[in-house]
């Protein structure tokens, strides 16, 4: 049994970076905490899709180096329908070099992600030179950075010792890391980290189960509920279904349910 949790509205207030204070206000105005992953082969499907599922969601996750085509049109399509349908844009980059060189990947190459992706993510494998570096670009430009605390992957070493350092290197740097990708926070030995970060949580769908390589699923009531995390990424629970707008409506609903049953407890 976990002490209750604030509402997304309080942890507005206590967030410290721009991004997980617009994240925890939308939630909260919105009443939704989906995220979808968008795996989808083209540009043009990822944009049907923002569209479809934007009234559904506070998060859209991308890879955007799937597609075989990007040019800055397609991102400014994307910010368009983000603006409109009142979601944030995470690039799922998972940026894992040094300070140096993520400097010219966030900002630079054909993507430029730092120009309109609200949120990106970071391994820490690199140590802490790697969110100097991604804050150098990013927090000019108002940008917030989730560092991955642990992976939903079977056999994943992000765990333990290594999840412990990820928590205490997002404490040191508020003001650019939003918070944490994570499986199960509420198990964390030295807790879940401040309440001004956020959680979010792929490997989700609506049972238990895995796919063929690797990826483990947690339901929206388990991950919302006894694992305590904030925000459900679910990618093909939403984006293989025959509606993937009447999908995302099915887990925005689930999900909110699990935080409401929060404030029961
Ligand atoms: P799925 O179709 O719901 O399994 O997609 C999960 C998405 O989340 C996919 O885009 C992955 O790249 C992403 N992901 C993940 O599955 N597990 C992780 O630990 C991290 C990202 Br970090």
């Amino acid at each position: 049994v976990q002490p209750k949790r604030l509402l997304y509205e309080e942890r507005a207030g206590l967030a410290k970076n721009s991004v997980a204070k617009q994240c925890f206000e939308l939630m909260a105005r919105k009443r939704t905490n989906l995220a979808v992953a968008a795996d989808v082969a083209t540009a043009d499907e990822m944009l049907a899709l923002a569209e479809q599922t934007g009234p559904h969601i506070c998060v859209f996750k991308t890879h955007v180096d799937i597609f075989d085509r990007w040019d800055d049109s397609i991102a400014a399509k994307l910010q368009e329908i983000a603006t409109r349908h009142d979601f944030l844009i995470f690039e799922d980059r998972k940026f894992a070099d040094i300070g140096n060189t993520v400097v010219s990947q966030y900002a630079g190459g054909i993507y430029k992600i730092a120009d309109w992706s609200h949120i990106t993510n970071a391994h820490l494998v690199p140590g802490p030179g790697i969110i100097d570096g991604l804050k150098q670009v990013g927090l000019p430009k108002g940008r917030g950075c989730l560092l991955l605390a642990e992976m939903s992957s079977k056999g994943t070493l992000a765990a333990g010792s290594y999840t412990e350092a990820v928590a205490a290197a997002a404490a040191q740097h508020e003001d650019f890391v939003m918070g944490f990708i994570s499986v199960n926070p509420a198990a964390w030995k030295g807790g879940p980290g401040s309440p001004g970060l956020i959680h979010m949580t792929p490997g989700v769908q609506l049972a238990e189960g895995g796919d063929a390589l690797g990826q483990q699923y947690n339901t929206p009531a388990s991950v919302i509920g006894a694992r305590g995390s904030d925000v459900i990424i679910v990618g093909r629970g939403v984006i293989k279904a025959a509606d993937p707008a009447a999908a995302a409506a099915e887990y925005k609903e689930a999900g909110w349910a699990a935080y409401e049953a929060l404030q029961h407890e």
